[in-house]
């Protein structure tokens, strides 16, 4: 499998599947969250609601991932995941790799040959950029992919272009 690191928008890249770093709520926020939906469309929120209605009645737990359809943006599918906040005190790197490593294999099991993923609890979720790119490039190498064939991290600036450049 291959990784690549690029700089840029990740609602604009051309891949099978974009992985969201959302809240449990999936039902938007700020960041790169509040980017997708705007990008995709409001058929993005109702398909989290339905989700909600259906299966998560008490939110997506932090660790773990849900598939929608990816509605107006290049990609096929949205992987929704929740990052741990640090703020919040959600400081076990295991719940951070889950997110990466689950929202993977997730996006394999439907698949994609290609996965784009933004720095999941490195902005308004507070974890240390470092250990967020090193966590996230170990759990992609760990994955076991059968389908997948390039995962991007795809950041927002050049500054954390740079620790992923370094961890990977
Ligand atoms: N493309 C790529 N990366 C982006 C984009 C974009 N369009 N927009 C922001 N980033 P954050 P978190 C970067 O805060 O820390 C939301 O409100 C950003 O610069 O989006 O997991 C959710 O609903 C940063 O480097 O996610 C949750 O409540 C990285 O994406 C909460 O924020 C992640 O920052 C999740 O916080």
């Amino acid at each position: 499998m291959r990784i690549d690191i690029v700089t840029g928008d990740i609602t604009t890249r051309r891949v099978d599947a974009i992985v969201n770093a959302a809240n449990s709520s999936l039902l938007g926020g700020g960041g790169v969250d509040g980017a997708i939906h705007l990008a995709a469309g409001p058929e993005l929120l109702e398909a989290c609601q339905e989700l909600r209605r259906k299966d998560y009645r008490d939110g997506l737990p932090v660790g773990h991932a849900v598939a929608t359809p990816a509605f107006r943006l290049p990609a096929r599918w949205v992987i929704h995941t929740v990052g741990p906040n640090w703020h919040a005190g959600q400081r076990d790197p295991d719940l951070l790799r889950s997110a990466f490593f689950e929202s993977l294999t997730l996006a394999d099991s439907l698949g994609a040959t290609s996965v784009a993923f933004p720095a999941i609890s490195a902005g308004i979720y507070g974890w240390d950029p470092r250990v967020v790119a090193r966590t996230a490039v170990d759990a992609v190498r760990e994955a076991d992919t059968q389908t997948v064939e390039l995962v991007e991290f795809v950041l927002f600036s050049e500054d954390m272009a740079d620790v992923f450049v370094a961890a990977a």
